[in-house]
């Protein structure tokens, strides 16, 4: 555990092979399966970001595409369980040095990635998700089946948790832009970890990171929860503040 906390704070995100496997790992498909086939609210669609390979809208062919089922903490004890394990808690504490909650302001969800309709995510830090006293905050993406370029796994950028960037740097949206000389050449260095179904990919809210489409023939399931420092309280007023948080 020592050794993926040191390779975090130096990397910005670390590999935590076989995090969940077995009956636990067969449960959380299960579970994931019946959630999506029951489409129940609350969903982030395809077609509410429109990011490039999302259909126009609602309506065009593909537009009830669901991209997110938000609140997974809430959904079903299934979710809840693996996302305040006892490994998790030993983990975060490690990192954090201090008790840690989890947030359930964002991520906070089953992210699926079809094959038809699903759509890429350009580079970004999450950061922009959230408003917190400091810009430490973890997330642990847990792959329910094997990740990799061509279903549309995640790409990161090594030691980019820790680089500072003007603002000019990012679009409107706080996309990292692709289109600069700069950037470009910080770009070069991206690495896709390929995930077997059960590992996770532990990332800091300042790594730069994105995701290709996914072009198999089958749906991706990723189970994404994030976590701070209880002292490292969210910005009153701000939809971090929002939602109560969940002790580990
Ligand atoms: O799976 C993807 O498209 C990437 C998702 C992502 O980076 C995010 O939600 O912050």
């Amino acid at each position: 555990m020592e050794t993926q906390v040191a390779q975090l704070r130096e990397h910005g995100y670390v590999v935590v092979p076989r995090f969940v496997a077995g009956d636990r790992l067969a449960d959380l498909n299960r579970v994931a399966r019946a959630e999506l086939g029951a489409r129940a609210e609350p969903l982030e669609f395809e077609a509410d970001l429109r990011y490039p390979g999302a259909p126009e809208s609602r309506s065009a062919a593909g537009g009830e595409t669901v991209r997110r089922l938000l609140g997974a903490y809430d959904r079903d004890p299934v979710f809840a369980r693996s996302a305040t394990t006892e490994g998790l808690h030993d983990w975060m504490e490690a990192y954090f040095g201090e008790r840690t909650l989890m947030s359930r302001a964002h991520h906070n969800c089953l992210m699926t990635k079809h094959p038809l309709h699903g759509s890429l995510t350009g580079w970004h830090r999450d950061i922009r998700y959230w408003s917190f006293a400091r810009e430490d905050l973890v997330s642990v993406w847990l792959a329910l089946g094997a990740e990799e370029i061509d279903n549309g796994a995640l790409w990161f950028v090594p030691g980019s948790h820790r680089m500072e960037f003007a603002g000019d740097r990012f679009d409107a949206a706080k996309f990292f832009r692709s289109d600069r000389a700069d950037n470009a050449a910080i770009l070069r260095s991206m690495h896709s970890p390929r995930l077997a179904a059960g590992d996770a990919v532990f990332f800091h809210c300042n790594t730069l990171h994105s995701a290709g489409r996914n072009q198999s023939d089958a749906v991706k399931f990723s189970l994404v929860f994030t976590y701070h420092a209880a002292a490292n309280l969210p910005t009153p007023g701000t939809r971090s503040a929002s939602m109560p948080e969940v002790a580990l």
